[in-house]
């Protein structure tokens, strides 16, 4: 055998939930690129738009978790998702990284990012409410490319689309740690006045340790199970002058089937919200002059979950992303457990039976995997 390059890069492990990815890696200029390929082929409507997608997005959490940057292409060897002979997908990835080693740049990057296609679907995808399907009708049957020709024509937008033009500005500024902590403190103080002992988590980026987010997600639980039954209703009458739009989802307590957990949809009494932030000092800025009160606040996104004690370990997991870790959890589980993990537990693949557990750790652990903070599942 050849004697190996570097030692380190036959060591990572195929799954992003087996190894550390932390917020900040060496690899950014390399994974941003992939990313808007990622990016794109969501946006696009071909039957292998989603395993491509999926593609740049594994070979882009790789790089996250190496502990160093890499600046030659001898270093891509043996890195999955990216150095594969019987993968044209992770070829592809390889290609783009060794052009930026060599030229500084991706021509199919740079193209990607400069096509109009690109740009507006990225500017109607960032308005709340809107996903692919709907920009892609904008652009292509409308031939529209612009928020200003979104605003001037006369479309017909669903509830949550109006909402997102409205308060586009707001919504598309960045949720400040600062502000999240505000939020989130708000509600916890209602739920407990509401029902003593209740709880109120963070999950979602600011739980991975991200200073600013689009959202900010709250599992509202109670530490004795039924107790957490009604309190969506109660804290968001109680909040509602804080609220300017809630869109709730019923809960469905039907169990889920091995069938279903192939989507990341789950069946909590939930909330897609947009808050009223108030500024500090917008209270004293109001009694001196009334005229102000109107710039001292901002929209801001805020999801509400409801979840039973039995669940809440899942669901905290399950919640608190990203988006790729969740799916690759999901898929280590089902390959290499025969199990099936979702936000509400996790079941025997063959007999759906239930494997409890009260907390993330014992989750791992159960799943013979090592812990993962929640700050070092970034990918
Ligand atoms: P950000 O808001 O800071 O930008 O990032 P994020 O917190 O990681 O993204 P998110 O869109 O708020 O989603 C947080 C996690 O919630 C994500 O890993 C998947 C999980 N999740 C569910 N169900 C649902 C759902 O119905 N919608 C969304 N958007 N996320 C869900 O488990
Ligand atoms: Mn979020
Ligand atoms: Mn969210």
């Amino acid at each position: 055998k050849k004697a190996r390059i570097d030692k380190t890069t036959d060591r990572i492990p195929m799954y992003a939930c087996q190894r550390s990815t932390p917020l900040q890696h060496h690899n950014k200029q390399f994974t941003d690129a992939l990313e808007v390929l990622e990016e794109h082929a969501l946006y696009r409507d071909d039957p292998n738009s989603e395993a491509r997608a999926l593609a740049f997005r594994r070979g882009s959490a790789t790089l996250k978790s190496l502990p160093y940057k890499i600046t030659h292409v001898g270093q891509l060897k043996n890195l999955p998702y990216i150095d594969s002979t019987n993968s044209s997908k992770a070829g592809h990835c390889k290609k783009i990284i060794t052009e930026i080693l060599e030229e500084g740049f991706s021509d199919e990057v740079e193209g990607v990012t400069n096509s109009e296609f690109f740009k507006s679907m990225k500017i109607f995808c960032g308005i709340f409410g809107v996903g692919p399907s709907t920009a892609r009708k904008w652009f292509y049957d409308l031939n529209l490319r612009t928020l200003e020709d979104i605003k001037t024509k006369k479309l017909t937008l669903t509830k949550d689309q109006t909402l997102g033009l409205r308060y586009h500005e707001d919504l598309n500024k960045p949720l400040l740690l600062e502000e999240a902590n505000h939020i989130a403190k708000l509600v916890r103080e209602t739920c407990t006045a509401l029902r003593s002992g209740c709880t109120v988590t963070v999950v979602g980026g600011f739980r991975r340790g991200k200073d600013k987010g689009h959202d900010l997600d709250l599992i509202i639980s109670h530490p004795i199970e039924g107790n957490e039954e009604g309190m969506l209703a109660m804290v968001l009458e109680k909040l509602d002058e804080h609220f300017i739009y809630t869109e709730k989802k019923a809960s469905n307590t039907k169990r889920q089937t091995s069938l279903e957990s192939r989507s990341t949809m789950d069946h909590f009494e939930k909330c897609f919200s947009i808050f009223k932030y108030r500024h500090e000092g917008s209270a004293k800025q109001s009694q001196s002059n009334i005229l102000h009160l109107e710039g001292t606040w901002a929209a801001k996104r805020v999801d509400l979950i409801v979840v039973p004690k039995s669940q809440f370990a899942f669901a905290v997991l399950g919640w608190t992303g990203t988006k790729h870790f969740e799916r690759e959890i999901r898929r280590y589980v089902r390959s290499e457990k025969k199990l099936v993990l979702t936000s509400h537990g996790m079941y025997t693949l063959d007999t759906n039976e239930s494997i409890s557990a009260d907390s993330e750790e014992e989750i791992f652990e159960k799943l013979g995997l090592n812990f993962l903070p929640p700050s070092e599942r970034c990918c």
